[in-house]
């Protein structure tokens, strides 16, 4: 594959831009080289500015579950242009998008537009010290909610210590009061429990996605949900990633537990910028206008990005696209173990719904020190391999593959072909 108008517009948009990027994970750092522009996508398919075409396993890190360029959103968007982009006031389409949300999660009664995922769990941790009248959150080594300042934390001294900070510009006292757990370890939550009586909120991602595809273990969101209610702590659940991933609704519904307040994105922006968060009524009533804790947005509940939404979870509901993108994703993942048997390479695959995770290691992954065991060497092989043989992962070890309802026989036959001459490069 060849990569020279990336290489330029890399050269150029460093001028301007940091690295040549919006986000960092863009920026290829975990695999090395540049990272590649993106010219168009369509389906199950991305073509960059090189003419070098993918199947897309990125799929704009989860929105895109529908495939690139939807018809119908695509209508549906043209139609709306025509009458304005924003008004700075409510429209149908936002009642109609919330409705849609509120459908899909029982213990939601209401919600709040916003316009990111990290936007949707500021607010949600916010909402949660509001409606508690405490201050300190429990998060997951490993799970990631996005850059607001109080998650982006480093493991303290210990667990039931404050956190250190996890990036330049993040006061110490902006995390002092973020505790760290280790997911899947419910014993970890009750010790922080037993040593802390000012918990507003434990935030778990369900299925995490953050460092690569890992799933909770028997009963741990089971066991999480009782012990938040037995200490008056409000359970967030941030499914900015798993909503809407393997079933119309959360992960919440694939493992019998219910948030009190639950955070989305992604998937119901349909590539457009919009993230949420919600609740059952008496914690709703806490947010302005009606209650005291304030939170706003010039954009939140774009009529652009609602209608994008709407026929994103309206396709999505009418459809039933789970069926083939999590055989799909099954297939694969069968694939994966026996393409790397028969090469002679340890490999441990997760999977949830429409998301998937090979991770170079024989052991099983269950949280973030085992994630973070696998072999990224051996990852990085694998990314480029893949890259040169028209298959497009995410450039990092600790992200999910994700597939989309275009993702079909022709692009999986494509893929083992690369997956198995990848392997058969890394033996
Ligand atoms: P955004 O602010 O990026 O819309 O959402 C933050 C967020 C919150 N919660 C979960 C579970 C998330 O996965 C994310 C964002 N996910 C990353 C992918 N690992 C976004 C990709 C990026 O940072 O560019």
């Amino acid at each position: 594959m060849r990569y020279k108008k990336s290489k330029e517009l890399f050269v150029k948009g460093s001028k301007h831009m940091v690295g040549a990027v919006n986000s960092p994970v863009r920026a290829f750092n975990t695999v090395g080289g540049n990272p590649i522009f993106i010219e168009k996508g369509k389906g199950a398919y991305l073509t960059d500015v090189d003419g070098n075409k993918y199947v897309d396993y990125v799929l704009s890190y989860g929105p895109m579950l529908l495939g690139h360029a939807n018809e119908q959103v695509k209508t549906e968007v043209k139609l709306a242009l025509e009458d304005s982009f924003s008004f700075g006031a409510s429209t149908e389409k936002e009642i109609e998008l919330a409705e849609l949300i509120c459908s899909a999660f029982p213990n939601m009664d209401k919600v709040r537009m916003v316009n990111s995922g990290t936007e949707a769990v500021m607010s949600a941790i916010r909402l949660a010290r509001a409606y508690t009248g405490k201050n300190q959150i429990i998060k997951f080594a490993g799970c990631y909610h996005g850059h607001a300042d109080m998650l982006l934390v480093a493991a303290g001294s210990g667990l039931v210590t404050g956190s250190l900070p996890g990036s330049k510009g993040v006061p110490k006292d902006t995390v002092s009061n973020t505790l760290i757990a280790n997911f899947n370890d419910i014993e970890s939550v009750k010790k922080i429990i037993s040593n802390n009586n000012n918990i507003a909120g434990i935030i778990v991602e369900p299925v995490a996605g953050n460092m690569g595809c890992v799933l909770p273990k028997d009963d741990f969101l089971v066991e999480l949900r009782k012990i938040a209610s037995e200490n008056g702590i409000l359970l967030i659940i941030d499914e900015v990633m798993t909503g809407f991933r393997d079933s119309f609704g959360g992960a919440q519904k694939a493992f019998g537990v219910e948030a009190d307040i639950t955070c989305l994105g992604k998937v119901i922006g349909g590539g457009f910028p919009v993230g949420a968060y919600g609740a059952r009524e008496e914690i709703m009533q806490m947010v302005a206008p009606l209650g005291d804790m304030y939170q706003a947005g010039t954009l939140s509940g774009n009529p652009i990005a609602m209608t994008a939404g709407i026929s994103m979870l309206k396709q999505l509901k009418e459809e039933n696209v789970y069926e083939k993108t999590n055989q799909y994703v099954n297939k694969l993942s069968n694939f994966m173990l026996d393409s790397a048997k028969k090469h002679h390479i340890d490999i441990t695959v997760n999977t949830f719904g429409s998301m998937i995770t090979p991770f170079f290691t024989s052991q099983p992954v269950t949280n973030f020190d085992e994630a973070k065991a696998s072999d990224q060497t051996k990852f990085t092989k694998f990314f480029w391999s893949l890259m040169n043989n028209g298959i497009y992962i995410a450039p990092s070890p600790f992200e999910a593959w994700f597939v989309s309802s275009k993702h079909g026989n022709k692009e999986l036959d494509l893929t083992y072909k690369a997956i198995d001459k990848a392997f058969s490069g890394l033996s």
